[in-house]
């Protein structure tokens, strides 16, 4: 067993899951996939690398996805968990260099939006939502992360205990906003390291009107929530 885990959730990404999968087996990590009944064959792709599947029958969400896997890799007695997309669009030579900052800070980020990160392929649309509910994000909660949308990212296996994952209730990208406020709330420091965002080159987004919109009236909630103090 590796001290670190990488967790991969899946829905439809046959066509890119084999070369990441190929590509991490050059690193030393566990890997174990969060597959929600993939109609077009994903689970069956990394049960062919050897790789560790949690089928689960439905899609239930990123969120619920990611609070599977962390649970999983808490009973193991992983060191690190690392959240990484299937879709190709995070990069295993970035990981190579956040696994090297491992014991900097309890919560690493790959960040578009430091000095030195990218993003390669992404419309002008997509780089104005992102960069916008990042702003929105730190406007109303103050986090002070550049890139606090981004699902690639290490945790430290200590701060993943602290922070009572089971009361974490976001499903879309903003699972990871509230992933981060909730770090920073245990106490931790967060390092930001750049990396190179490529668009997915197959399959389809699973970003929806409804995945936005989540993301708005929990920042709003919790932001008036701070507000008044609680
Ligand atoms: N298990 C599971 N995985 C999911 C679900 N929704 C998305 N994923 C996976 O989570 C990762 C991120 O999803 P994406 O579709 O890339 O979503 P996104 O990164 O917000 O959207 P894009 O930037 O447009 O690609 C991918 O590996 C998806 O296959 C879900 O409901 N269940
Ligand atoms: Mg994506």
């Amino acid at each position: 067993m590796n001290t670190s885990l990488v967790v991969i959730p899946t829905y439809n990404e046959v066509e890119s899951i084999g070369s990441l999968l190929d590509a991490l087996k050059n690193l030393p990590v566990d890997i174990l996939v969060i597959d929600d009944g993939s109609p077009d064959g994903t689970a069956q792709v990394c049960l062919a690398h050897g790789v560790e599947v949690i089928s689960r029958t439905s899609k239930m969400g990123l969120g619920s996805a990611y609070r599977t896997g962390f649970a999983i890799a808490l009973t193991r007695g992983y060191a690190n968990v690392i959240e990484m997309d299937a879709d190709g669009s995070h990069q295993v030579r970035d990981l190579e260099i956040m696994m090297e900052w491992i014991g900097t800070n309890e919560l690493l980020i790959g960040s578009r939006w430091v000095a030195d990160g990218a993003i390669e392929n992404w419309s002008k649309f997509r780089e104005y939502l992102s960069k916008g509910a990042n702003a929105y994000a730190n406007l109303l909660l103050s986090l002070d992360v550049k890139d606090t949308t981004s699902g690639f990212r290490i945790y430290s296996a200590d701060l993943l205990r602290r922070m009572d994952l089971a009361t974490i209730k976001s499903e879309g990208y903003c699972f990871q906003i509230e992933m981060t406020r909730r770090a920073i709330a245990c106490g931790a420091t967060v390092g930001e390291i750049p990396i190179t965002f490529i668009e997915r080159a197959h399959g389809q987004s699973k970003m929806s009107g409804a995945i936005a919109l989540e993301a708005v009236l929990r920042i709003t909630s919790w932001g008036l929530l701070r507000l008044i103090g609680r």
